[in-house]
């Protein structure tokens, strides 16, 4: 074998991070960790989320430095972008430093200009091309990488996808930590949660959501995992709550249906949360059965209140689709989380306030929104350059002469404390016990660890300098 010993670093700081980013595996980082085991004498695969040693970055370098002979680092998102460069930056010279991941992808130039120590970026799906890097072969010879050569950035052609059913399932047997609901650091529920891609890709064109339009990058049509092969992998988990990475789990409604089936009948008694779109409530007979199955909470992606700015973002629905959706879903005992955007070209203050109101409306139980981000090749580049006031960061970040980004994150704060009131937090409790999400053992320790986790929150709001307000904007009032 041409390496000894390999790492596949999960990155994380703690001083910048939020408590729900401990949550899930890193999936995407595991699919490439499990395809690589048998091309490396050794391989450690490392989350720094759970890591109470080596998040310390000088006992990470000392360890690297001892032991690794080649470092493969996962990208997932923007967050902690900054941070996760200047770690990669401090990486000891003379040990190769692979990249991969979805922010890797989208961000190839930017990484090879930003980070001089790293030798290449894996573009796409990694399962194939980490193999060959491992194996030692002539990197112009490897499709799905770019690489550095003399002062040149050489971009390869694509690797061709592969079929999704012969992909092998993440290795658990590889993680060294088990995952479960942390809130600020601190354990809240017993709960083990793991995460199952059932299906790569998505046969919808939102215009917000644009890898496909990367020509770095490699975006492949919906392609689904046969039922049997997803419904094999859940039997051999550990965890009782499953999230199903999928983009859209319900892609294939007749899919679903046998995924529940085979749940079913083979009895196996887990908690599930999916993405999904509001599609799902046309199909009551699969609701029905998810219900029987154990899916207790939906993430949902409405994105906005105002038909024209659904239209804008090529969402596929109406305001009405969305109400409509929401009459029928609310009979169904199943948590509504819901995904929503704002600071969108040319939406005024009212309207972004707007979504609590419809979000309280409707009746979805949680919502989060995030500010529009203008990524680099998105098709709504065009049209915020176009209108005039409005400005896009090198980062993505759209902002306008009327609304820059702090009052836009003054009018997210407004959003969140108008509808997060405390009768509203006390109906998000209900509906968790409601749809028995938690079970007694994991009420008991919420229970006990609760003293810890209020002293945690005020501690947080205290080093943030915002107690005051928050309480204010809680229990008196919500203003800027
Ligand atoms: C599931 C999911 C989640 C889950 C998290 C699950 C988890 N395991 O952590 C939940 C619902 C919690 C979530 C939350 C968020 N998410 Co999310 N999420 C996804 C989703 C749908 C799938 C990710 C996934 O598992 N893909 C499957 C794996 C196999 O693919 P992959 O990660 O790309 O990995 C492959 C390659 O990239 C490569 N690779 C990956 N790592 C490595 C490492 C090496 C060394 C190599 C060589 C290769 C390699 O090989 C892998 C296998 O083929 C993606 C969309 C998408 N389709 O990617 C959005 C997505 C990643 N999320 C996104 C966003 C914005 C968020 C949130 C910020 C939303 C919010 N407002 O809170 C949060 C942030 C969470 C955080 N970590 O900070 C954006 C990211 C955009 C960006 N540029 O940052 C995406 C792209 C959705 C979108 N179109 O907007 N998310
Ligand atoms: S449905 Fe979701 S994953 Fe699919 S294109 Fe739209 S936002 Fe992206």
């Amino acid at each position: 074998m041409k390496y000894k010993h390999a790492l596949f670093l999960n990155p994380y700081i703690e001083s910048t991070a939020t408590s729900i980013m401990r949550l899930f595996p890193p999936t995407g980082l595991e699919y490439v960790a499990t395809s690589a085991e048998d091309s490396v004498d050794k391989l450690t695969l490392l989350d720094l989320r759970y890591e109470e040693e080596l998040c310390d970055t000088n006992k990470l370098l000392s360890f690297i430095q001892r032991e690794i002979d080649i470092i493969c680092v996962g990208i997932g998102w923007d967050r902690q972008f900054k941070e996760i460069r200047d770690l990669l930056n401090k990486m000891p010279d003379g040990i190769p430093l692979v990249v991969g991941g979805y922010k890797a992808t989208e961000q190839v130039e930017e990484l090879f200009q930003t980070c001089p120590k790293i030798d290449i970026i894996v573009r796409g799906e990694g399962e194939e091309t980490i193999k060959e890097i491992l194996k030692g072969m002539p990197l112009e010879n490897i499709l799905g990488i770019s690489y550095r050569r003399a002062d040149k950035v050489i971009h390869n052609g694509h690797r061709p996808l592969q079929d999704v059913d012969r992909i092998a399932s993440p290795n658990r047997s590889l993680r060294k930590n088990k995952y479960h609901l942390t809130l600020n650091g601190i354990n809240v529920a017993n709960l083990e949660f793991d995460s199952v891609l059932s299906a790569r890709g998505c046969p919808y064109s939102c215009k917000f959501c644009t890898f496909s339009l990367n020509p770095l990058g490699q975006k492949r049509n919906y392609a689904a995992r046969h039922a049997e092969s997803v419904v094999d992998e859940i039997e051999g988990l550990t965890a009782e709550a499953i999230l199903f990475s999928d983009d859209n789990f319900f892609a294939n409604i007749k899919r679903a249906e046998k995924i529940c089936d085979l749940l079913i009948e083979k009895k196996i008694k887990k908690r599930f949360i999916a993405q999904a779109r509001l599609e799902i409530a046309q199909h009551p007979k699969l609701l029905e059965k998810m219900v029987k199955t154990g899916f207790k909470i939906l993430l949902i992606g409405i994105e906005s209140p105002h038909d024209w700015i659904l239209a804008q973002l090529n969402k596929g629905f109406d305001s009405a689709t969305v109400r409509k959706s929401f009459t029928v879903l609310n009979g169904y005992p199943i948590y509504y989380h819901g995904y929503f955007i704002y600071g969108n070209i040319g939406e005024t203050e009212k309207e972004m306030l707007y979504i609590s109101t419809f979000a309280k409306e409707i009746g979805v139980d949680s919502i989060t929104f995030q500010k529009l981000r203008i990524e680099k090749f998105s098709p709504l580049k065009e049209l915020a350059v176009k209108t005039p006031g409005y400005h896009v960061t090198d980062r993505g970040e759209l902002y306008s002469d009327m609304y820059s980004h702090p009052a836009l994150k003054k009018i997210g704060k407004k959003i969140k404390f108008s509808f997060y009131r405390p009768l509203k937090l006390l109906k998000i409790a209900c509906k968790f016990l409601r749809i028995k999400l938690f079970g007694f053992k994991d009420i008991l320790s919420f229970l006990i660890a609760s003293p810890l986790l209020l002293k945690s929150i005020i501690t947080r709001e205290i080093q943030k300098g915002r107690l005051g307000d928050s309480l204010k904007r809680i229990f008196i009032k919500n203003t800027a």
